[in-house]
């Protein structure tokens, strides 16, 4: 009898092994999540609205590679304002437009074609970075 009391627990711990390991492996399959395109984050660093910060990166990063249908988010960490704006100083491409960002506020992009894209700040000329879609 004893025996046959054994022979069930060693069928039910079985069965609930069975149970917990197929429910991690669930877990360990794509969801939905994988699917949604990464988002890139570009810094608009602080101190920006003065000249000087061309050398360590107005935009951080400066250059960035990202392929195409993915967004980059620019988030304002000055104390200024900012734009971001395709083309070069006073010859603007029409490209991006992203008025006036306030500070701690963010304006993003989802880019439909690849291409190498170079933009400004309106507000400061030393304000440059290039954007790589592939
Ligand atoms: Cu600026």
């Amino acid at each position: 009898m004893n025996k046959f009391l054994i022979l069930i627990g060693i069928g039910v711990s079985i069965v609930i092994i069975g149970l917990v390991l197929g429910t991690t492996s669930d877990i360990d399959t794509p969801d939905q999540t994988s699917q949604i395109p990464p988002q890139h984050l570009v810094a608009i660093a602080m101190s920006s609205s003065r000249p000087g910060c061309e050398s360590t990166g107005c935009y951080l990063p400066t250059q960035i590679q990202i392929k195409t249908h993915e967004t980059i988010s620019w988030i304002n960490e000055d104390r200024g304002f900012h734009t971001v704006t395709t083309g070069y100083y006073d010859t603007p491409d029409g490209m991006i437009e992203s008025e006036q960002i306030a500070p701690t506020e963010q304006f993003s992009f989802t880019f439909a074609e690849s291409g190498e894209f170079h933009y400004y700040c309106r507000l400061h000329p030393w304000m440059e970075g290039t954007i790589i879609v592939s």
